[in-house]
């Protein structure tokens, strides 16, 4: 039996300025503590590998620094002797901050299509995997999956490690399902000898077990899920990491015998609604003190105000106002939900501030 620990979406560097221009609370440092806490198991010698799923960063270009309080944990987990597997993800165009982790013997990165082999305790595992191919990947999919050339080898199991969407994977509030897209793999592409796909991409936790028809697949394709909420989109979403077991009876190839989900802490994500008719700059600041009163004091919240403003209401919603009027350990951002234009520019603007 080999124990897996798959955790993806990590986003390092998401609200994580190094030369602040204001000083408010930030998101970053949830980020980093998610991370790590995921990593804990394997910190503890509780798992065989690790396998990240990719987007370790938030977007493609990163500050050196935050390369390296990435790499960190993860080169604290390799030198215990236990390997981690990376998949870049659409995050990670760039292979420059891998070339820093490359070099450690125990970490292994799908820069290209790769089949790895680890043997533990007599059992053979196979980690085939690609970096995220940005178009196309339904038809450019077998072929891919051919130049990882996992079918010459021989292994007791065989895991497939991607960042990519498949059939029937859902995101977003409203449960959006892709179905034949052509960045979209045919989860019928995905050959039987598989014992289980480790995939990355989607941010909510979801294993997915049967087709666009219902009908049960040879392969379980488990995504973890990010390790923390990335945007108000994922608000109601349980975040966290998954441990998973690969086993074999001697006679059938291996399988995954069992995974479990595990949910790590979250700060609540909140919206609150404000129609502002009628409002001026007291009433607003009065309904806003109600609101955040009675949330608690570490929440994420995006407030959404309808309706036209009275001028002065525009200087109560700058950025500074608001903070001033919510606890310190909150982060707030504004959406003007019926202005285009100049409104709509301004509120975007007051956004970036926010995150
Ligand atoms: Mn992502």
């Amino acid at each position: 039996m080999i124990r897996i620990l798959l955790l993806a979406d990590t986003h390092l560097g998401f609200d994580y300025p190094f030369r602040p221009r204001i000083e408010r609370r930030r998101r970053g440092p949830d980020f980093f503590r998610n991370f790590e806490r995921a990593l804990e198991p394997a910190y503890r010698g509780e798992v065989d590998l690790v396998v990240h799923g990719g987007d370790i960063f938030y977007r493609s270009k990163v500050p050196a620094q935050l390369v390296e309080m990435a790499f960190m944990p993860l080169r604290k987990v390799a030198d215990k002797e236990i390997p981690v597997y990376i998949v870049p993800g659409n995050h990670e165009r760039s292979a420059i901050p891998f070339r820093l982790l490359a070099g450690h013997p125990n970490i292994f990165i799908f820069d290209q299509p790769t089949c790895f082999l680890l043997t533990m305790r007599g059992f053979t595992l196979a980690l085939a995997g690609f970096p995220f191919v940005r178009n196309n990947i339904r038809e450019k999919f077998p072929y891919m999956l051919q130049q990882t050339k996992w079918s010459a080898i021989k292994a007791d199991a065989y895991l497939l490690c991607i960042h990519q969407s498949v059939d029937g994977a859902i995101t977003g509030p409203r449960n959006y399902t892709f179905r034949g897209g052509k960045d979209v793999i045919d989860i019928h592409d995905i050959p039987a000898e598989f014992a289980g796909v480790l995939n990355g991409h989607m941010h909510r936790f979801q294993v997915l077990e049967k087709d666009l028809r219902g009908k049960p697949v040879a392969t379980p394709i488990l995504y973890s899920g990010s390790t923390e909420r990335t945007s108000f989109a994922e608000k109601d979403e349980k975040k966290g990491y998954v441990t998973l077991d690969i086993q074999t009876d001697g006679r059938n190839k291996g399988a995954v015998h069992a995974w479990t989900f595990h949910e790590l802490p979250t700060r609540p994500m909140l919206v609150l609604e404000c129609n502002t008719a009628g409002m001026n700059g007291k009433a607003f600041e009065s309904w806003l003190k109600d609101r955040l009163a009675m949330i608690p004091h570490d929440s994420i919240v995006k407030i959404r105000i309808h309706g036209k403003l009275r001028s002065e209401l525009f200087e109560t919603i700058r950025a500074e106002s608001i903070r001033s009027l919510a606890p310190k350990t909150m982060n707030i951002s504004i959406t003007l939900v019926d202005y285009r234009g100049f409104g709509e520019v301004r509120s975007r603007s007051i956004q970036r501030e926010q995150f």
